[in-house]
């Protein structure tokens, strides 16, 4: 592949999430590792790859999936700054490859803890689309636990057609029902099982807007929420004080034309945050979780501590 040609395939990449044809937390972080390491292996200096690593992380503000996974493949110039680019460029290949790995395995680990924590006869209400509260339900239903699963639609973008196709896809008896019919259905239901765009160093999640609301209803109904949370999930970034920025998507995703043409104001959030007094289980790769213990998984998980400075250095700020 040529210079130009590896430019436009980083830009394609990068629009790829933009127009949310890749999209998910996992999903998005384990395309840009894939997309690095295909940068990689097609350029000769290592400023490319970082150029790479800059757009990328440009695409989505909220999933800091994308920021971990990034940082992690580019960890290695910064620890051996008297690297050549061919050594920096192999070892971006090979940590990009470990992060793909990591994701792989961890949705099933996921998948194998969480269903442990489901009873027999299960009804579970989930929201928007997330392979790692899937791989809880598909898990707990293969051991015959699940009788059944109301999916929201999800609006805006409907994500939650997609969960409700995959689950029936492997024979789960599976209902949709709009985004404000949760709570007039909450009381049928005895887990809530979501997914994660941000765990907050204080325990909180950011996931899909309208998880709150759900959040809410359950807590009310004293039926238990549970956040299916792969650990690159949680925020370092967080832990230096940043708030997490709320992707505000266009008023067009949500309103008719003719609304807007009138002057009508239209507000677009697409995640919102549930506080963690809400959440009664985080299910990661390393465990069930109480929420409160976000700051050991970002300490021990992700390193950070240790990696202090190359952290700042690689943060999104350093590239502006
Ligand atoms: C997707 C969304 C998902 C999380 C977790 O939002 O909110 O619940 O990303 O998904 P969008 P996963 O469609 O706007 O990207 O468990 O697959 O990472």
């Amino acid at each position: 592949m040529g210079a130009a040609n590896v430019s436009r395939m980083i830009e394609e990449a990068a629009q790829k999430i933009e127009r949310m044809e890749i999209r998910g937390a996992a999903r998005i972080a384990k395309f840009a590792a894939e997309t690095l390491k295909l940068c990689a292996e097609n350029v000769k200096s290592f400023k490319e790859i970082k150029w790479a690593a800059e757009r990328l992380l440009k695409t989505r503000p909220t999933a800091v999936s994308l920021y971990n996974a990034i940082n992690f493949v580019m960890r290695c110039e910064s620890l051996r700054s008297d690297e050549s680019d061919a050594e920096k460029l192999e070892c971006v290949k090979k940590r990009a490859d470990e992060f793909i790995e990591w994701v792989d395995t961890a949705q099933k680990k996921i998948g194998e803890i969480g269903a442990k924590r489901i009873k027999n006869n299960a009804v579970i209400m989930t929201h928007c689309n997330s392979s790692a509260a899937i791989s809880i339900i598909s898990e707990a239903f293969r051991q015959g636990k699940v009788a059944a699963v109301f999916a929201t639609e999800s609006r805006p973008r409907f994500q939650g057609h997609l969960t409700a196709k995959q689950l029936k896809e492997l024979g789960i008896d599976v209902t949709l029902i709009v985004d404000s019919a949760v709570r007039y259905f909450i009381e049928d239901v005895d887990y809530v099982i979501v997914g994660a765009d941000t765990i907050t160093v204080n325990g909180a999640l950011i996931n899909k807007i309208g998880t709150s609301q759900i959040a809410l209803a359950a807590k009310e109904a004293r039926v238990p929420f549970i956040v299916a949370a792969e650990t690159y999930k949680f925020s370092p970034k967080t832990l230096l004080g940043e708030l997490v920025e709320i992707e505000e998507r266009s008023g067009e995703e949500v309103a008719p034309r003719e609304l807007l043409e009138m002057g009508i104001k239209v507000r677009n959030p697409a995640f919102d945050a549930t506080p963690r007094d809400y959440i009664d289980l985080i299910i990661t790769e390393v465990g069930a979780i109480p929420p409160e213990m976000a700051y050991l998984i970002i300490r021990d998980r992700l390193g950070y501590a240790e990696l202090w400075e190359d952290e700042i250095k690689l943060s999104p700020h350093h590239f502006d």
